[in-house]
């Protein structure tokens, strides 16, 4: 039996999070608009156009799309900044078992993130060779919770949605795997996630018994 597994990139495979809050916090630092770690759950997933817009109406500022440009490069020459020293270190625990458990089991992996910088940061942690498909923020025209992405992923592997198991950590995330009618996989808060079929604070909780009932099923 096949199933296709979908990875979301940031928050599930690495903590780049980090790096899109500290450049982010330096424009919102330029603006004089406050922006805390609690803002900053409301950037996940979502694409970087929407979150400078995010930013802007918590700082009631209104901008030029010429200014806008201007952040949205600064934002990501920054964040690209922090990402020269990254490697396979970075990924978080748990992850690679998993990984490998599927590819043993020849179960077809893809990612489904949101970034425009997925390539280089499976890259650099070196983890390319394990996807056998990869969409991200270059590939769909719309953000989650729509489920292109996903879908866009299932159909590169050549299976059915409803065949699909979507690992996620934003709420964005797990609706989309939902409305796409795949097995959503929460990684994070219960309280947050609470829309995902399963949820799991971190990948160290997944166990490979788990994964093999999730390629019976
Ligand atoms: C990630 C992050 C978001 C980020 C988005 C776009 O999505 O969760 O915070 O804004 O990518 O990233 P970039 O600026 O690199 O294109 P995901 O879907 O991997 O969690
Ligand atoms: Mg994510």
């Amino acid at each position: 039996n096949k199933k296709a597994f979908i990875f979301d990139l940031d928050g599930v495979i690495v903590d780049t999070a980090k790096y899109h809050y500290l450049a982010w916090q330096k424009i919102a630092n330029e603006l004089n608009i406050d922006f805390t770690l609690e803002h900053n759950e409301l950037l996940k997933g979502v694409s970087r156009v929407r979150s400078l817009d995010i930013i802007l109406e918590l700082g009631k500022v209104e901008a030029s799309q010429e200014d806008k440009d201007k952040w949205l490069f600064q934002k990501n020459e920054d964040y690209l900044s922090y990402l020269v020293d990254m490697n396979e270190s970075e990924i978080l625990q748990g992850v690679f078992p998993v990984l490998k458990f599927l590819k043993e089991k020849g179960q077809p992996i893809a990612l489904g993130s949101a970034s425009k910088n997925a390539r280089p940061i499976l890259e650099k942690t070196g983890i390319l060779s394990y996807f056998d498909a990869i969409v991200d923020g270059n590939d769909v025209t719309n953000a989650k919770p729509d489920p292109e992405v996903f879908l866009i992923a299932a159909k590169l592997l050549n299976i059915n949605p409803e065949d699909a198991i979507v690992f996620e950590d934003s709420v964005a995330g797990v609706q989309a795997a939902n409305i796409g009618k795949m097995t959503s996989i929460g990684i994070g808060s219960a309280t947050v996630l609470h829309e995902a079929k399963y949820i799991f604070n971190n990948f160290t909780e997944i166990d490979t018994n788990f994964i093999e009932d999730l390629i019976k099923e």
